[in-house]
C-alpha cells in the first residue's frame, strides 16, 4: 500500500467516527502528515461542530507547530469555502500556508463543490484528487445526494431466502437470519437518520426499530399507514423515540398520540419522490427502508436507490413475496456464520 493510500485510509476511520452524529453534515476525517509522520489529526464528530481539518490542526503539538507550513494535509472530502455555522476551512488552510492538500471526493454542497479545491489552487496549494476516490465517493455520497437530490440518500436492508424470496406471503418481512447479522443491523440503526416501513410490516412483525443490540442513539421512525388503520398498541407508537406517520390526504380516523402525523397524497404518480423531498426537509438525509417487499418495490422500480444491504440465508421456502431485482452486482461481500451480506452501491 502506498504512503498516501495509507494516510487516505487513515482519514476515512477516523471519519467514521462520526457515524451516526455527523449528519446531515458529512462524516470527514483529516491528517496531517510531515515527511511521512502524522503531526496531527482529526475527524467531525456533531453537527454543528469543528471542522476536520481544524480539529488536525489544533490536535498538533507545540513542538511541531512550525512543522504545519511544510505538511500535506489529507482530507477524505474536499475542504469546505463557505460560512456555514464555522468558517471556510480553505481559510484555515491559507493562513496555516499549508502547502499540499491531497482529498478523496467533492463536497457538492451549493457554493463549494470545486471551489474549495479551485481557491486553494488559485493561492498555490499543490491539490491531488486521485487517492481513494472510490472509497471516498462512497464515504460522502449521503451528503451529496442530500444537498443536490431533494431527497435524503435511500439504503435499502432486507433479507431473502437462498431462493429469492423476501417474505412470506403476508408481506412481513420475517427474519431469516442470525443473531450476528441481527446486531450488525442494530449498529446500522445507530448510523441512520430514519428507517421506514410500511403498514404490512408495523402491523405484522411490530419492530421498535430501535438499536437495542447494539449502543447509540435511535433513529426517527417513520411509517406509512396509507389508510390510518394501524393500532395504537403497536411499539412505533409507544413515545420512546420520534415517529413521523405519513396518511393518504383526506382520511379522518383518530391521529396516533404518539406520532407525528403528515397528510400526503399517494394517488399522484409522483408520491414517491415528493415524501422524499418532506423527509430532507425534515433533515433525514440518510434513510434506511427496511420493508415490507410493496414498498421496497417502490424504491427499486423507481430507481430511488443508492445503496442495499441484503443479507441472504441458507433458507429455502416453497412459496413467498419475490426480493427486489436489484439489477446491480454487489460491491462488497461478507460471511456471518450462514449468512451472506452483500452491498450494492447504485451510483457506482
Ligand atoms: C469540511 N470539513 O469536517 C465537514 C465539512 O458550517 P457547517 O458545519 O454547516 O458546514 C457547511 C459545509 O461544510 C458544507 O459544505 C458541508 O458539506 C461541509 N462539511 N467540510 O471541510 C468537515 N464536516
Ligand atoms: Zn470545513
Amino acid at each position: 500500500m502506498s504512503q498516501q493510500v495509507q494516510f487516505m485510509q487513515r482519514c476515512f476511520d477516523l471519519a467514521r467516527l462520526g457515524a451516526g452524529h455527523a449528519s446531515p453534515n458529512p462524516m470527514v476525517g483529516a491528517v496531517l502528515v510531515h515527511e511521512n509522520r502524522i503531526i496531527g489529526e482529526g475527524f467531525f464528530a456533531k453537527d454543528g461542530g469543528p471542522h476536520a481539518e481544524v480539529m488536525a490542526v489544533r490536535s498538533v503539538k507545540d513542538v511541531d507547530r512550525h512543522l504545519i507550513k511544510a505538511s500535506s494535509l489529507y482530507v477524505s472530502l474536499e475542504p469546505c469555502n463557505i460560512y456555514g455555522r464555522t468558517p471556510p476551512c480553505t481559510n484555515l488552510i491559507l493562513e496555516e500556508k499549508i502547502p499540499h492538500v491531497i482529498v478523496a471526493a467533492r463536497d457538492l454542497t451549493p457554493g463549494v463543490n470545486g471551489a474549495g479545491l479551485a481557491r486553494l489552487r488559485q493561492h498555490g496549494v499543490k491539490v491531488e484528487e486521485a487517492v481513494l476516490s472510490q472509497r471516498g465517493k462512497i464515504l460522502s455520497e449521503y451528503r451529496n445526494v442530500f444537498v443536490s437530490k431533494d431527497r435524503p440518500y435511500l439504503l435499502l436492508k432486507y433479507a431473502q431466502t437462498s431462493n429469492g424470496f423476501l417474505a412470506p406471503l403476508d408481506g412481513s418481512t420475517h427474519w431469516l437470519s442470525n443473531g450476528f447479522s441481527k446486531r450488525l443491523t442494530h449498529k446500522w440503526r445507530t448510523e441512520t437518520d430514519a428507517i421506514m416501513v410500511g403498514a404490512g410490516t408495523a402491523r405484522a412483525d411490530d419492530p421498535a426499530l430501535t438499536p437495542r443490540f447494539y449502543p447509540g442513539r435511535s433513529p426517527r421512525r417513520v411509517v406509512i399507514d396509507r389508510k390510518g388503520t394501524l393500532p395504537s398498541t403497536l411499539q412505533l407508537f409507544d413515545g420512546s423515540t420520534p415517529t413521523l406517520l405519513f396518511r393518504q390526504s383526506g382520511i379522518t380516523t383518530a391521529n396516533q398520540a404518539n406520532a407525528r402525523l403528515i397528510a400526503h397524497d399517494f394517488t399522484q404518480p409522483d408520491w414517491l419522490p415528493k415524501m422524499l423531498a418532506q423527509l430532507a426537509e425534515q433533515k433525514i438525509a440518510h434513510l434506511t427502508v427496511e420493508g415490507g417487499a410493496w414498498l421496497l418495490q417502490q424504491f427499486v422500480a423507481q430507481d430511488l436507490w443508492d445503496e442495499a444491504r441484503v443479507f441472504t440465508t441458507k433458507a429455502n421456502w416453497k412459496v413467498g413475496l419475490a426480493a427486489p431485482a436489484l439489477g446491480k452486482i454487489a460491491s462488497q461481500e461478507f460471511i456471518l456464520q450462514q449468512d451472506r451480506l452483500t452491498i450494492h452501491y447504485n451510483f457506482l
